[in-house]
């Protein structure tokens, strides 16, 4: 009994889990619908590959606290010191948008502030796992598949 009670819990937390992840070429689709193939020169790969590093495409995702205790949110994770404001940090919020509208499963805002995100000077700099991870590689597997 116990073993299902505990069975059946694992199960809720996985679905709930997934209920809030994209799919690669959902996330590819809906980025392309916002116009993010080429914009500022980046391909829709580019955009695939860093919100897939940066949070596996959860849209919900909330990063641990940086070194100035600002947070990263949401599937492309948008910094609260410059972007967005959480309520507690001081912040530039540049994207004039509250940290919590980041974290939800409609992406269309998320999507407008990474444009903004990408026309300061750092340009996809400004996410360090894109650097890492994507910047100059083959990006052809985070559209593989796709039809866009
Ligand atoms: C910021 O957002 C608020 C509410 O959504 C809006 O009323 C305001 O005009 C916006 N400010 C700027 C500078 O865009
Ligand atoms: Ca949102």
């Amino acid at each position: 009994m116990k073993v299902q009670a505990l069975t059946a819990l694992l199960f809720l937390l996985v679905a709930a889990n997934e209920a809030k992840t994209m799919e690669k070429c959902e996330l590819a689709k809906t980025l392309k619908s916002h116009g993010m193939d080429g914009f500022q020169g980046y391909k829709l790969g580019d955009w695939v590959c860093m919100a897939y590093h940066e949070s596996k495409y959860n849209t919900k995702a909330v990063g641990p606290p940086n070194k100035d205790g600002s947070r990263d949110f949401g599937i492309f994770q948008i910094n609260s010191k410059y972007w967005c404001k959480d309520g507690k940090h001081p912040s530039k919020n540049g994207c004039n948008k509250s940290c919590s509208s980041f974290t939800n499963d409609d992406i269309r805002d998320d999507i407008e502030c990474c444009k903004k995100i990408v026309r300061d000077p750092k340009k996809m700099d400004a996410w360090v796992a894109w650097v890492k991870h994507c910047k100059g590689k083959d990006l052809s597997q985070w559209t593989r598949g796709c039809k866009l």
